[in-house]
């Protein structure tokens, strides 16, 4: 599984306070303890206004870089942001996002074309989230063309079908299974990733929905996710489905994350 450390995101709001008042050992930390879970990327959100994004995005690009190797997840509603932050990084990493709204995916693509970052794209357009499993194939569709006039290889991207809210939507979990099987069909190695917790919005108990969410997920084809990697309930069920779903020959990864600490019974925590 494709883990993505969702924990240096400016909608937190401590880490809204610790990008307001530069507080850079909150933010070293919380870089640290993602890494040390196994991150694949290290999500960055600045979450600020935009004339102050693009320096905020690299004062906690340079602070992840001093910490650690995992590659950065540019994570930014403008493109203009994500591609400025694609020099801060010391490596190639992911883009979050591009989608069919505006000229977006006519920004982001050039920028990646002929490297080696990958993107995340969302099924979505000038016209917001589609309801349908059609309506969403079509916006993949859409998606897909540009990836080729771009020469963007599926496997650089991954698909972030968007996850709507279980609770006023009952068919929440169906039609982003669906979006998943109709896509891994068609392109084997594409990845599908989600923010997932939307899923569980004023639900009360919302960590359940998440893991199960992330189960059912997996079991459609979803291999990478955005989510808090220190929370050891959640990490523990990625690596039972992994194994569970033949992802994790002799459940060696498993056993090792349990053998790390960062699954199972509190005996050898990592303090988040
Ligand atoms: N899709 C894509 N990108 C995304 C999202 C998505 N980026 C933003 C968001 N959704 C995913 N990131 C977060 C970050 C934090 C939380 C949820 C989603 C969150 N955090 C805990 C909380 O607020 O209670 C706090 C965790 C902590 O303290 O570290 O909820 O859907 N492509």
């Amino acid at each position: 599984m494709i883990i993505i450390g969702e924990k240096i995101n400016g909608s937190i709001p401590a880490v809204a306070k610790a990008i307001s008042e530069k507080d850079a050992d909150f933010i070293r930390n919380r870089v640290r303890i993602q890494a040390e879970a196994n991150s694949t990327y290290i999500d960055v959100c600045a979450s600020v206004e935009e004339t102050i994004e693009v320096e905020t995005l690299k004062w906690l690009i340079d602070l992840v870089q001093e910490v650690t190797d995992v590659p950065i997840c540019i994570d930014s509603p403008s493109p203009q942001a994500c591609v400025a932050a694609i020099p801060f990084c010391k490596k190639p990493g992911l883009i979050n996002s591009v989608s069919l709204e505006g000229d977006k995916i006519d920004l982001i693509f050039p920028a990646i074309a002929d490297s080696k970052w990958e993107c995340i794209a969302l099924l979505c357009d000038d016209k917001g989230i589609p309801n349908s499993v059609e309506r969403r194939m079509e916006v993949f569709e859409g998606i897909m063309k540009k990836a080729k006039e771009y020469n963007i290889d599926p496997s650089h991207i991954h698909i972030d079908p968007l996850v709507v809210t279980l609770g006023t939507d009952g068919e929440a979990l169906t039609t982003f299974v669906e979006c998943c099987r109709q896509i891994k069909a068609q392109y084997p190695t594409i990845h599908i990733t989600s923010g997932l917790s939307n899923i569980s919005f004023g639900l009360p108990a919302r960590k359940n929905i998440n893991q199960a969410f992330m189960v059912l997920a997996m079991n459609a084809g979803m291999d990478s996710a955005i989510v808090d990697p220190t929370n050891r309930d959640m990490l523990g069920m990625i690596y039972a489905t992994d194994a569970l779903l033949e992802n994790d020959e002799f459940c060696l990864e498993y056993i090792g994350a349990y053998r790390e600490g960062l699954i199972g019974p509190l005996a050898k925590v990592k303090q988040s």
